[in-house]
């Protein structure tokens, strides 16, 4: 489908370092090393409400990666999918009486419009699951050939044990697998089931349900199996970082590098796992089914400059968990403000070290808090906050936009 439109990224005068990000599988920063271009995929919306700033933050997150392999010289090619058919988008449209469809494509362009505010650079591929539905019975009929799968009724599952690395992507042990599997969309318990913890790739029709005729019987994708199936296509095996929020540790990525394992023995589905942390809001995880949400777009209906919900963003690390402030907010609406009185003096203090704090900073694990201290002081230092202004650098302004705009996405 559709992306959205991608911001220019300006050139820096110097590259940045090789970027190192945090890998879940082994709880270490791990130095990337791109051959080719680096190959992304971020795990996309389920589109039945409209973007919240956790949605934001993760997308946000994964674009420093974007931007920073991008500043150390790499070609990226990002993929992020679009979950446009599955149980909570059906369940809300049944709720509000408006057709699936249309709550689905009308979300979708909601998510576009924030993204495209919050200057988040566009995936190549933005890959809906009603589209890869070809893909999706494809790899069903290969995990069919290894033996992986097996029928409940009309539902088709497969068996997690199939792949010999199950559990490597998460570390979790059975017990733990068992707590949060039906918290996350599974089904333990239902009579029929080899394993408690296998999966559904494809889910038979069921009345006034959606579905696509395939050889197994019309139904439609199990959400695993759509992930798996769209990075296969675009990415191939053994693509660089596989990305989202860390809610999908357990079982979605597990499950989704499982298929992809199974499908290509020998193969590892990604090389890293990389998970962005919560953010909450009232002391619980913001999310959808709990409905305590700050909208990117209701924020933005409201006047507040896009930049600033980017700024306060950037303010935490990718991979804490966090609670959302108004305060926080309006603290980075008065910080933009400061930079830009101090970007449109032209000179200021020395340029040169806040870009190299910047590019270090983001290439140490996308340590965006860091970089925008960097600036934050590069501003004081200009405008004369902690004392004499210094602006003996007479092209400072134009060196530290482009950092920020290049390397952070914010246009000030
Ligand atoms: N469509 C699936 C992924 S294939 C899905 O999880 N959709 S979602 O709309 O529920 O979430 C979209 C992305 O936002 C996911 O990467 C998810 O991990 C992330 N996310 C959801 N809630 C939060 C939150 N409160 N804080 C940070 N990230 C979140
Ligand atoms: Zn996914």
């Amino acid at each position: 489908m559709r992306a959205w439109p991608s911001p220019e990224i300006p050139t820096l005068p110097v590259a940045g370092p090789p970027v190192a990000l945090h890998d879940t599988v082994t709880g270490q920063l791990v130095t990337t090393r791109p051959e080719g271009p680096a190959r992304l995929y971020v795990c996309g919306i389920t589109p039945y409400d409209a973007t919240h700033l956790g949605h934001a933050a993760t997308y946000l997150g994964f674009d420093l990666l974007n931007r920073a392999w991008r500043n150390a010289g790499h070609e990226v090619t990002y993929v992020q999918n679009v979950t446009d058919v599955d149980d909570p988008l059906l369940e809300r449209a049944t709720k509000v009486k408006v057709d699936w469809v249309e709550l689905a494509e009308r979300e979708t362009e909601l998510f576009r419009q924030d993204m495209t505010a919050l200057r988040v650079l566009s995936p190549a591929h933005y890959v809906g699951a009603v589209e890869s539905i070809p893909d999706v019975i494809e790899l069903i009929e290969r995990l069919q050939a290894a033996g992986a799968v097996y029928r409940v009724e009309d539902d088709l599952y497969m068996s997690v044990t199939a792949d010999p690395a199950f559990g490597e992507e998460s570390g979790m042990d059975r017990e733990e697998m068992l707590r949060i599997f039906p918290e996350r969309g599974g089904d333990p318990d239902r009579p029929g089931k080899k394993d408690p913890l296998d999966c559904v790739v494809w889910r038979g029709e069921r009345p006034g349900e959606p579905s696509w005729e395939s050889p197994f019987g019309p139904g439609r994708p199990g959400w695993h199996v759509e992930c798996a199936a769209i990075a296969m296509r675009h990415l191939g095996g053994d693509f660089d970082v596989q990305g989202g929020g860390s809610d999908l540790v357990f079982p979605h990525h597990e499950m989704c590098a499982g298929h992809a394992q199974v499908a290509e023995p020998g193969t590892r589905f990604a090389q890293v796992y990389s998970h962005a942390g919560m953010v909450a809001y009232d002391g619980e995880k913001m999310s959808k089914s709990r409905g305590n949400l700050v909208f990117v777009s209701a924020l933005r209906n409201s006047d507040v400059d896009p930049m600033a919900i980017r700024l306060a963003l950037l303010n935490h690390h990718y991979r804490s968990d966090w609670e959302w402030t108004d305060a926080e907010l309006w603290t980075a609406v008065d910080t933009l403000a400061d930079w830009r009185r101090a970007l449109a003096l032209g000179a200021g203090a020395p340029a040169g070290p806040v870009v190299e704090e910047v590019l270090a900073a983001l290439a140490d694990d996308l340590d965006a808090p860091r970089a925008v201290a960097a600036v934050d002081r590069w501003a004081r230092a200009t405008l004369g906050t902690d004392g004499l202004a210094d602006t003996s650098d007479p092209d400072a302004a134009m060196a530290v936009l482009t950092v920020i705009d290049a390397a952070l996405g914010l246009a000030v």
